[in-house]
């Protein structure tokens, strides 16, 4: 027996999409303004996954400049055919509706390289590519319909595309409103043809507590779609909000090789109350088919704790996501920037960085020069020692990210006019920002400087010495205004370095000797 643990990917990596090409499974999901962007994931049991590259790593492939947090890359597709990996997404610019738009990229290696987006003539979100025996391309999405019965309906939209032209070509057909009545949001829409019918998998209820799979299936594949009477075929709306995972949904469905039946969706698991910190995970289901319909977690009607996946060889140690713990060099896929290469302010040192300190800063939907990681485990030691000798107004230091309104900063500046130096712990909540704790660092400018976030539970506790010493304690903070419950949006936290120099002109180098990410034993 070989157990998955979900979720499969720990932290924030949701709208999870799944393709298989012979015994190998790949994944890919949603990033938003972080860069590089799509991350792209390798299997061979659906147990152990890794990170083979992103799709979109390359600066002028996509422009995310100015796109604020929680905007950008939104619910991607992958498909393969014929030798090459397909996969649509939207980039979303919640500011400017005339930008950006759904697109398509192609690759005939998953870890890339990835073309250059063609765009398509299709408003809305959540596009999805579905390739008919037939060699017919099929390309659906979902948008507010337009002409909504109820608020935040939307309608579920398909439409052939020119594989040749990348184009959409002939009619649109709207096939889906969601199962329920005043069912909101029916989206992440994803086609399959399963022993010649087609079958129309959907989320609906919003990307938060309601949040639910449903199916329909049709004779054609531009419908009439009719509804699964079971629908919806998997929430945990039921559950409550102390369930130990929430949110379910948004689910993409793959057979393996052996002709077993799973499925990928996402999910939160609350910590400290109902706020999910750690965002929306990709979790693993298995699937059977019972009278022509998929039944998802068949005996349990839930995401299980652990998946027992009877085609899979013992999981090969030190692959799978979850391992990842300790330093955190220069080269590890698990590193993002904001917006852009982070080739534009950062260079590898040993096992760290050089920060060209920018005006930039973490408040502003920018570039900042910020390099992090997802916070994957709610408890966990994220340590970073920096050098550098900051004037007053620089500042150099780690940061727990929401977004540009809200995050923590712990960084160390230079002191006002002396030589010294002193490290300052400021929270951002809804752009107001607080200074939480302040310490006067003794020794020279040059000495390094250790900081640290230390996560239990939702206690986010700051420290910070010259390194080798006993850190003293900076501050403590409260998780539960920083997860996208208090905050909204769509995003897990972040845990980075940054260095900006707060709008001032500068030259500064910042040097990150190393970057420790250290779950605590659990
Ligand atoms: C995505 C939508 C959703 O486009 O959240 O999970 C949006 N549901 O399908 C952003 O992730």
């Amino acid at each position: 027996m070989t157990l998955a643990r979900n979720p499969l990917l720990p932290g924030c990596y949701p709208d999870p999409t799944i393709c298989r090409v012979g015994e190998d499974f790949y994944l890919a999901c949603s990033t938003f303004e972080y860069f590089p962007g799509l991350p792209v994931f390798h299997s061979r049991d659906l147990v152990s996954w890794e990170q083979i590259g992103h799709v979109v790593d390359r600066p002028g492939q996509l422009d995310l400049d100015g796109i604020a947090s929680s905007g950008g890359l939104y619910a991607p597709t992958l498909r393969h055919h014929d030798g090459v990996f397909w996969l649509v997404c939207t980039l979303v610019d919640q500011q400017d509706d005339a930008r950006g738009g759904n697109f398509l990229m192609t690759a005939t290696d998953p870890a890339g390289p990835w073309s250059d987006p063609v765009w398509l003539d299709a408003d809305g979100i959540d596009p999805s590519i579905f390739i008919d025996d037939d060699g017919r391309v099929w390309v659906h999405g979902t948008r507010r319909a337009r002409e909504p019965a109820w608020h935040d309906q939307t309608e579920v939209w398909v439409r052939e595309l020119d594989p040749a032209a990348k184009e959409l070509v002939g009619p649109e057909h709207v096939v889906w409103n969601g199962a329920l009545r005043d069912a909101v949001w029916a989206e992440g829409p994803h086609l399959y043809k399963v022993d010649g019918t087609y079958y129309l998998l959907a989320a609906e209820g919003g990307t938060e507590f309601h949040h639910a799979v449903s199916v329909a299936r049709a004779d054609r594949v531009t419908g009439p779609y009719v509804g699964n009477k079971g629908n919806p075929i998997l929430t945990h709306r039921h559950l409550g909000h102390g369930a130990d995972v929430v949110g379910v949904g948004h689910a993409d469905l793959v057979q393996a090789a052996d002709g077993s039946w799973w499925v990928v969706l996402l999910g939160m698991r609350p910590y400290g109350g109902y706020h999910y910190n750690l965002g929306r995970e990709t979790f693993l289901a298995p699937v059977v088919w019972e009278d022509g319909w998929p039944v998802i977690a068949p005996g349990v009607g839930r995401v299980p704790a652990q998946v027992d996946v009877p085609f899979a060889g013992p999981v090969r140690p030190g692959v799978a996501q979850r391992c990842a713990s300790g330093v955190v060099r220069p080269g590890d896929l698990r590193w993002t920037s904001l917006r852009r290469s982070a080739a534009e302010f950062a260079s590898a040192r040993g096992d760290g960085w050089d920060l060209t300190m920018r005006p930039t800063t973490l408040s502003e939907p920018g570039t900042p020069a910020f390099l992090g990681v997802r916070q994957q485990h709610q408890d966990v030691d994220v340590r970073a020692t920096v050098r550098t000798a900051p004037a007053a107004g620089d500042d150099v230091g780690l940061t727990v990210r929401q977004s540009e309104a809200d995050h923590v900063r712990l960084f160390v500046t230079g002191a006002d006019g002396g030589t010294g130096r002193r490290v300052v712990a400021v929270h951002r909540r809804a752009g107001v920002e607080t200074v939480v704790g302040e310490l006067s660092l003794p020794g020279g400018a040059q000495e390094r400087v250790t900081l640290t976030v230390c996560a239990r539970g939702q206690d986010y506790s700051l420290f910070a010495g010259v390194a080798g010493d006993d850190p003293s304690p900076v501050a403590v903070v409260d998780g539960r205004t920083l997860d996208s419950v208090a905050t909204g949006g769509f995003l897990g936290l972040w845990i980075g370095v940054y260095a900006t120099s707060n709008g001032r002109p500068t030259t500064t180098v910042a040097q990150v000797e190393v970057f420790e990410y250290v779950p605590a034993e659990s």
